[in-house]
């Protein structure tokens, strides 16, 4: 390569923003074709240390094929692929929605989608302010008075039931539990090649305690009839084309689901009434699963005796593949299957990616939570050298079911340089967390590579 080094070291970090493969090979010194694995020596150690701030204290270990951290994407404005769907909110509009959303990324303004920066995800239990938004359509006006909300519960049932919220809070003994949401397109952003959509990174998740009435007894109490299969939930919302005739999401999940005591009818979360924003007055809470199950503005339940094929079911929607398909495809959407638990995920919530720590720290101190979905977290590792060792993180206990597990950590800094903390969680059934974004689909679902900081120390 002809360039000479003050050139190289200048372009590393813009190059690897712009095009991450050629950067590597600049950094790495690959010659040609992947199959030969360059070594970070040389120019291209003395580039990197200079694009990323200090020496790269365990440079030997440092991998090509993965974007360094320090240069990782923050999750951004929306790009303009989103912006020119933007939809019929005003300006102002727009404004009261970045008012309602502080600390939250706004991926993109209409249909809202927001997520959480990751380092505010740093409380046992997310405020309500600090949690994520998904909507897929137009919000419904605010309800002005709660109690007159009315649920219907129908299909397959044998006494079909229509209910004021009011009358609901009074059918059976509400529940609480702390319990991980999380959108099924969170981790999104990590796919190669880039899937449309909002770009969430880690931060479409959070951990909330959730007031309501199991959605079991609820349908116990109607009479689930043995030819119901599937739940199709109905909201208040409307098709993002404001467009009346075009239907808005509709999702449910098979009965067994709806019957677990987790499933919850929820109308308070953090111990106030649900926010408006947040589905209020009436939303349906499903833990483990994709969040687009966990109806807001809930109107109606049907019981199906079929799969449900409402809004969002069908298609690439919500759907994965059942065989890894070829990156990038398009593929048609027979091999694809409903997306039901989510996959295992760990974040580090202390310190934020980019910090820098006073010269001579030689402590690093890791705080972070871990799920995963329907399964148990059975262990989180942290890796200061790029995964070459690994140490466990000690877990805090969870509440109950879905909640999160906090985790923490401390590693010993053996000098001042550029470090990468690598997080990596395993599940009840053994599967741990990938390096990179796997079992790519054109929905851009279930991305979740290990969650990888950079600190600079000195
Ligand atoms: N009625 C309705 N319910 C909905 C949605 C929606 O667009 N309309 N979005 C879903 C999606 S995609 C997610 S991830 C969660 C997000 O819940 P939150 O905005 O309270 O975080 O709500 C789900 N429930
Ligand atoms: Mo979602």
């Amino acid at each position: 390569m002809g360039q000479d080094h003050g050139k190289r070291e200048r372009l590393l970090a813009e190059l690897y923003a712009d095009d991450p493969e050629r950067a590597d090979a600049l950094a790495f010194g690959r010659r040609t074709g992947p199959s030969r694995r360059g070594f970070l020596e040389g120019a291209g150690l003395a580039a990197m240390s200079t694009a990323v701030g200090g020496p790269i204290v365990f440079a030997a270990h440092m991998p090509g094929g993965l974007v360094p951290a320090a240069f990782a994407q923050d999750p951004g404005r929306e790009t303009a692929g989103d912006a020119g769907s933007a939809g019929p909110e005003s300006g102002a509009q727009r404004l009261r929605i970045a008012a309602r959303t502080p600390g939250l990324v706004v991926l993109r303004s209409s249909p809202l989608a927001a997520e959480t920066p990751v380092h505010l995800l740093d409380d046992d239990t997310t405020p309500t302010s600090r949690f994520y938004v998904s909507n897929s359509g137009l919000m419904p006006e605010p309800a002005t008075d709660a109690d007159a909300w009315t649920l219907t519960i129908d299909g397959e049932v044998n006494r079909p039931l229509e209910i004021a919220l009011g009358d609901l809070k009074k059918r059976g003994v509400p529940r609480t539990y702390r319990m991980v949401l999380e959108t099924g397109a969170n981790g999104r952003s990590f796919f190669v090649p880039r899937v449309d959509g909002p770009q969430w990174s880690n931060g479409g998740t959070g951990c909330a305690e959730w007031t309501g009435l199991p959605l079991a007894s609820a349908l116990t109490a109607v009479g689930v009839r043995p030819s119901a299969v599937y739940t199709g939930n109905y909201g208040a919302d409307r098709h993002a084309s404001g467009d009346p005739s075009r239907p808005a999401l509709s999702r449910g999940v098979p009965i067994a689901k709806a019957m677990s005591p987790y499933s919850l009818l929820v109308w308070a979360m953090n111990g106030r009434p649900l926010q408006h924003i947040h589905g209020g007055p009436l939303r349906l809470v499903h833990p483990g699963w994709p969040g687009s199950v966990s109806h807001k503005w809930l109107t109606r339940i049907t019981l199906r005796n079929r799969e449900h094929d409402g809004e969002g079911m069908q298609g690439t929607s919500h759907r994965v593949p059942v065989r890894p398909i070829m990156p990038g495809s398009a593929a048609g959407a027979r091999d694809f299957r409903i997306l039901e638990s989510m996959p295992v995920r760990s974040i580090v919530t202390s310190p934020a990616n980019g910090t820098r720590l006073p010269a001579g720290t030689r402590e690093l101190r890791l705080r972070g939570a871990a799920w995963a979905g329907e399964l148990e977290v059975l262990r989180v590792d942290v890796s200061l050298d790029f995964g070459a060792t690994w140490q466990r993180a000690v877990l805090a206990a969870a509440r109950n079911r879905f909640d999160w597990r906090r985790w923490l950590a401390a590693l010993r800094l053996p000098s001042d340089g550029y470090y990468e903390v690598w997080v990596r969680a395993t599940d009840s059934a053994g599967r741990a967390q990938p390096h990179t974004a796997g079992n790519w689909n054109p929905g851009g679902y279930a991305a979740n590579p290990m969650h990888r900081i950079a600190v600079l120390a000195g």
